[in-house]
């Protein structure tokens, strides 16, 4: 469901008006764990973004590449953990659909429809996406759901190509993204229109009130990535109260481009394959609370470049 509310506006800067979400917004938020805000980024920033994506796309260089998948670890598969996953922090990197390959593991799509995703750095490294990440506004956002230092900690553009563009299980962001107590927010912005048919996003809505954080998405002490029991806070406020078994219901978003859609660490969420002949770009970027008694350990898969992970303002 959308809530067609513009952002409310404060007057501290006339080049990024700082964006405080309205109480209707603020409340669609705290029952559903999510929140759509259509019209967020104007046509000429989608079309700015579209063209450097393609652009990047267009430069990567097969030979040299590992040709890395994203794989979710569905079906028996180990979840993506090789190298150049782990330490793609600070850097762009190209992770490839599983099903581009065939059987004997040749490319069988070109590259512009067979990769995954772009990750994990563009918010420091590319110019266009820096500038609709580290700012005043997304800033004013986070503060209006309690956060009080903001940290990008990894951004991405998510492809969904065309026909194999792979489906996302229903997943919790904190399990990926783990602090102590879990802090996670995502921000997901619609590049292109995002369609049932092509893979939108879909809610258990009020999941993050019942959904504990179980298990956590690690480093392993042998080598690659798997999921561990969470034994620290399930919860982002660190009481373990609202535990609820329950069978899910998805309500699917369909956003247009330019929409932002804002998603709670602990909200069960998914997407589909993309069956269509119509890719799905999206821009996708994680924040956390670094202030005070937040903790991120050693353990997460991915570990903040030498700086540290990036302010959302000065
Ligand atoms: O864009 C998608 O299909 C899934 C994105 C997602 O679930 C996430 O970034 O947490």
């Amino acid at each position: 469901m959308e809530v067609q509310l513009p952002f409310a506006r404060s007057s501290t800067s006339r080049t990024e008006p700082s964006a405080r979400l309205t109480p209707t917004q603020l409340d669609f938020w705290n029952t559903n764990g999510y929140l759509v805000i259509p019209n967020a980024l104007d046509k000429a920033t989608v079309s700015s973004l579209l063209s450097e994506t393609h652009s990047m796309l267009s430069s990567l260089d097969l030979q040299d590449h590992p040709m890395t998948k994203f794989s979710t670890g569905q079906n028996g598969r180990a979840h993506v953990g090789d190298d150049y996953f782990l330490t793609s922090g600070d850097k762009i990197r190209f992770f490839f659909e599983e099903d581009a390959f065939s059987p004997s593991g040749t490319l069988q799509k070109p590259k512009e429809r067979a990769v995954n995703k772009i990750g994990h750095y563009l918010h420091e490294l590319s110019p266009s996406f820096k500038s609709v990440t580290l700012n005043e506004r997304n800033a004013s956002i986070v503060k209006s759901l309690g956060f009080r230092d903001p940290r990008c900690l990894q951004s991405m553009v998510i492809c969904k190509p065309p026909e194999i563009g792979a489906a996302v299980p229903p997943h919790q962001d904190s399990t990926f993204l783990y602090t102590e107590p879990p802090s996670a927010v995502g921000f997901w912005y619609a590049l292109e229109d995002a369609t049932k048919e092509n893979g939108c996003l879909s809610f258990a809505r009020g999941s993050h009130k019942r959904a504990p954080v179980r298990q956590r998405f690690v480093r392993l002490p042998e080598g690659g990535t798997g999921f561990v029991p969470n034994d620290g806070s399930k919860f982002p406020d660190g009481h373990d109260g609202g535990e609820e078994e329950m069978e899910e219901e998805y309500t699917a978003e369909e956003a247009k481009a330019g929409t932002l859609v804002i998603i709670h660490g602990n909200v069960l969420h998914k997407s589909e394959k993309n069956t269509s002949n119509k890719s799905r770009f999206i821009y996708t970027f994680h924040v956390i609370e670094q202030s005070g008694s937040s903790r991120y350990d050693e353990k997460n898969w991915l570990q903040p470049p030498k700086d540290g992970f990036s302010r959302l303002s000065m």
